[in-house]
């Protein structure tokens, strides 16, 4: 069995799982960044920084989905949001032309209705499912139940870049980084942006995050948080988190080019768990 995910799960590869993630593109009017292992992440955000002109990015092609298919019989595909982005059609698009080759192939696309390290919760329940040994049909019913007991959350500082490229309100956007003002906001259920609070500066917004976390029912299970160059800040809300739940279930690490881009500079998602 196979696993594949866009580039916005912020993972390149996954021990023991045949796993590939699959680039999306961030651009400048004169540049295309692949969101891969070979992406040198500080030198894009810094062309970033400098550009001047729109920004944007672009989701897998049909035929990149289309060569992590191949040769592989029993695939799931996790994608970002279809709330944000064309991604999860683009994969649709690709199951159909890979089954007409091959009809024997079983292919599951899952809409995530979030991105990051609420995919990641997702990509590591069905890796432990896999690893069991049931069958396909059994984990795609796993998997769907798992899917409901999870949440994204996040904390920016910017959302010039999602405003930008149409994906939140500009009215949301406004005010956001001035006067040192963060959002602190969850996946909603159609995997859209809502907004919770505005805090001001990073403690109040970690505080606030803390607090939602434990209103979502979360109980110690696996938390994952990723972040934008700012592995201080992810591991202070690491700490904060395992103050209330010890011995909680939780992994830091770095966002990769997609999330980055729009989580932006100090941003932190964090998926996780309530069971
Ligand atoms: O070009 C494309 O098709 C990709 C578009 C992606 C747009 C959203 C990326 C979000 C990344 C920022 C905060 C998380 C919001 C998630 C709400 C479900 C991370």
């Amino acid at each position: 069995m196979r696993l594949i995910a866009d580039s916005s799960c912020d993972l390149h590869t996954m021990p023991g799982v045949d796993f590939r993630s699959v680039p999306m593109t961030i651009s400048t009017a004169t540049r295309h960044y692949r969101d891969d292992e070979s992406l040198d992440l500080h030198a894009m955000l810094q062309d970033l920084a400098s550009t001047h002109g729109r920004t944007f990015t672009a989701c897998p092609s049909i035929g990149e989905w289309l060569s992590a298919f191949e040769g592989a019989d029993e695939i799931f595909v996790c994608t970002i949001t279809s709330g944000l982005s064309g991604t999860y059609s683009s994969a649709l698009a690709a199951k159909d032309i890979y089954l007409q080759s091959n009809p024997d192939a079983r292919i599951h696309v899952i809409d995530s209705l979030s991105t990051g390290p609420g995919m990641r919760v997702l990509l590591e329940e069905l890796a432990a499912l896999i690893s069991k040994g049931i069958s396909f049909d059994e984990i795609i019913q796993k998997l769907d139940d798992y899917k409901q007991h999870t949440r994204l959350f996040f904390a920016l500082q910017s959302l010039h870049n999602m405003a930008q490229n149409g994906r939140v309100n500009p009215l949301v956007a406004k005010a956001i980084g001035i006067m040192n003002i963060r959002i602190v906001a969850t996946a909603s259920p159609e995997g859209t942006v809502a907004p919770i609070a505005k805090s001001r500066g990073d403690k109040k917004a970690l505080a606030e995050l803390v607090s939602q976390i434990e209103k979502a029912g979360y109980k110690g299970g696996r938390l994952r948080i990723s972040h934008v160059q700012n592995p201080t800040l992810a591991n202070q809300l690491a700490l904060a988190i395992r103050d209330q739940f010890p011995g909680a279930d939780i992994l830091t690490s770095p966002a990769t080019g997609l999330c980055s881009y729009y989580a932006e500079q100090n941003g932190l998602l964090i998926g996780l768990d309530t069971l």
